[in-house]
């Protein structure tokens, strides 16, 4: 086995915990990906239905079996139907996330969530502005915004709020081709109505609502979440930290925050430095109380407050294996519910704290915002409590971690560029910097674990390309050390250049997935400055290692913003000629932007750089 863990990590810290997993007889996702071998055909294609119960229905896809379902559906609306409800279902999960932060934050202003404060004023202050908001600054007119954000999701009129920040060229191809998402959740629902046996029987139909569904995640959900959680917890702004499962302590309590929104972990990460918890920590034999983030919870952490990252999505459970783990505290999405079971092997609580997510084998500490500070000691307490029952003789914490630069919020950046996108468009127009790509997304055991991720972004970097990033990928270029303003030394001449008389890494950590909304904006002030459309930028994006729902509709409104995106896994659509000619084809006639799979990273940046570079040829730089 021991030779095996080098095709499923590049990680030394995660192959050497894998190795202990296997010592100990302990099951991982690589285990249980092994045990699905061979995966199932039909699914893989996305030539199966379900959708209803005349079937399961499966398309045969070498032509001799039936070629449509008992209701008709050819391949190429079984896959077009598979991939809406994909897109829906990620988009949910955006906008669920952003739906409660907004309710947090009316809560908030109201004097009922009286655990959050205002921590950025003058965002609030343009994000009443750009709503409209007049009455802010009177009575109740706080509550307003707040209900305002909120009508976006039930918008029965008019676009969703914050699309008016696409350039006008992009708003105008949107409307044309009737993809301006109306209400947030109205796209969705209307996703699944399409999907419905007899509906929506087009696949171009069916495609062109995924992408307005997802515009409503990029340019609403996405960018709500972004926006009040700023409000709620910070702007983001450089710090540094560390990243990977060698931040866990041997001799402090241990706390992992993992999952996706902030609104708990944050309060988690103040009541650890609460003297009296501390104190607590302290009577119990340890030296104190140690938080580490995981996936985007962790990310979010991490950007605001500096707090460590032990890891991205495939280290989850070798969190929990190295035996250093007092609590393991989960909120929503990308959680194993393997984790379970396997904190029963060691004396680690993993607990549960969402309404909306139960996992077998959970302690449940159920999250609400009118007791949030009280449920968060709580759950510190707990932990610390579980300290001395920790087994020393299973303790093994990998020794790597590496240093970050992190905190890059939009903000950050144009301050770090002394107020104006200007210096980073004249690098951009000098050739100094050729192009900005946006590395985002998860893991997945398809593909060595953050193979596809380190390699592309170093690639990159090497060909002058400003790689910005999010997710998953943000923890493995930090694992690898390219969130250092030291590795600038890798980048080439021009980047490194610019990234050394600025100080900042050639990588630039902008957050959480719903941050991904960052980039959309960063992308829309250049293309306003150059006058242009954001698919005439030299940009691209690309997801090497994705898996989730919710990059599925992340990949389609960066694709609808028109982003040209690479893929290093592939989705499942190889079963409709029809559909993948759309995707990698059509769609650049359409919104000036297409997909392309590549799961070589190496070839991956190839795609990249050409793009960018026939980008700047056509806007008369050179190359
Ligand atoms: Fe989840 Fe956001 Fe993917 Fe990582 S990158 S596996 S979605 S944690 Ni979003
Ligand atoms: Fe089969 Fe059509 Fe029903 Fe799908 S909707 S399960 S293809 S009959």
């Amino acid at each position: 086995m021991a030779n095996k863990t080098a095709t499923e990590s590049i990680d030394p810290a995660t192959t050497k915990m894998l190795l202990e997993a296997r010592r100990a007889g302990l099951e991982t996702v690589w285990d249980r990906f092994n045990k699905q071998q061979p995966q199932c055909g039909f699914g893989q294609l996305g030539i199966c239905c379900r959708n209803c119960n005349m079937g399961p229905c499966r398309i045969d896809p070498f032509g001799d079996g039936p070629d449509k379902g008992v209701c008709g559906a050819t391949a190429d609306i079984i896959v077009a139907r598979n991939l809406l409800r994909m897109i829906a279902a990620g988009a949910a999960a955006h906008a669920d996330h952003a739906r409660d932060a907004v309710i947090v934050f009316k809560e908030a202003l109201e004097g009922r969530a009286r655990s959050y404060q205002i921590r950025d004023e003058a965002k609030l202050r343009e994000l009443a502005a750009e709503y409209n908001i007049s009455s802010w600054g009177e009575q109740g007119g706080a509550a307003d915004l707040a209900n305002a954000l909120l009508s976006d999701f039930g918008r029965q009129e008019g676009y969703v709020t914050l699309t008016r920040r696409a350039p006008e060229k992009r708003r105008k191809i949107w409307e044309s081709l009737g993809i301006s998402p109306r209400g947030i959740d109205r796209e969705i629902v209307e996703c699944m109505h399409r999907t419905h046996m007899g509906v929506d029987n087009d696949p171009l139909h069916i495609l062109q609502h995924g992408l307005r569904t997802s515009i409503a995640d990029g340019w609403g959900s996405s960018m709500i979440a972004t926006e009040v959680q700023d409000i709620l917890f910070g702007t983001p702004s450089p710090r540094r930290s560390e990243a990977n499962l060698g931040v866990l302590k041997e001799d402090e309590v241990n706390i992992i925050v993992h999952g996706h929104e902030p609104i708990l972990s944050e309060m988690i990460v103040e009541a650890a430095s609460d003297p009296e918890m501390i104190k607590l920590a302290k009577s119990v034999g340890a030296n104190g109380i140690n938080v580490a983030g995981i996936c985007c919870t962790g990310n979010e952490v991490l950007m605001r407050h500096g707090i460590p990252v032990a890891g991205n999505f495939l280290q989850q459970e070798l969190a929990v294996i190295t035996g250093a783990v007092e609590a393991m505290v989960v909120d929503v999405q990308c959680i194993m519910p393997s984790l379970g079971g396997l904190a029963a092997c060691y004396h680690t609580k993993f607990i549960s704290t969402s309404p909306k997510a139960e996992f077998p084998g959970a302690l449940r500490m159920e999250f609400s915002e009118e007791r949030a500070a009280e449920i968060a000691r709580e759950i510190v307490r707990t932990a610390v409590e579980n300290y001395p029952k920790r087994d020393r003789g299973r303790v093994l914490i990998p020794r790597e971690r590496s240093e970050c630069m992190v905190g890059f919020s939009v903000e950050a950046i144009l301050k770090a560029l002394g107020g104006t996108p200007q210096p980073l468009i004249d690098a951009i127009v000098n050739g100094s910097i050729k192009g900005i790509a946006a590395v985002v997304g998860c893991n997945n055991p398809k593909v060595p674990h953050d193979h596809g991720h380190v390699n592309l972004v170093r690639e990159l970097i090497r060909n002058n390309v400003l790689v910005v990033t999010t997710g998953c990928n943000a923890i493995a270029c930090a694992k690898a050390g390219l969130l250092r303003p030291a590795a600038a030394k890798e980048a080439g001449d021009g980047l490194r250049g610019v990234c050394e008389s600025l100080g900042v890494p050639p990588v630039l950590h902008m957050g959480s997935c719903v941050d991904i909304s960052r980039i959309l904006v960063v992308a829309a002030a250049i293309a306003n400055k150059l006058g242009v459309d954001i698919s005439d930028l030299p940009v691209a994006g690309a997801a090497p290692e994705w898996m989730s729902e919710k990059a599925v509709s992340i990949g389609a409104y960066v694709v609808a913003s028109g982003v040209f995106t690479v893929l290093g896994t592939v989705p499942p659509v190889l079963g409709s000629p029809v559909v993948t000619r759309i995707l990698t084809k059509d769609l650049g006639d359409a919104v000036g932007a297409t997909f392309a799979v590549e799961p070589d990273p190496f070839k991956a940046s190839k795609l990249i750089i050409e793009h960018i570079e026939s980008k700047r040829r056509a806007l008369g730089l050179k190359v």
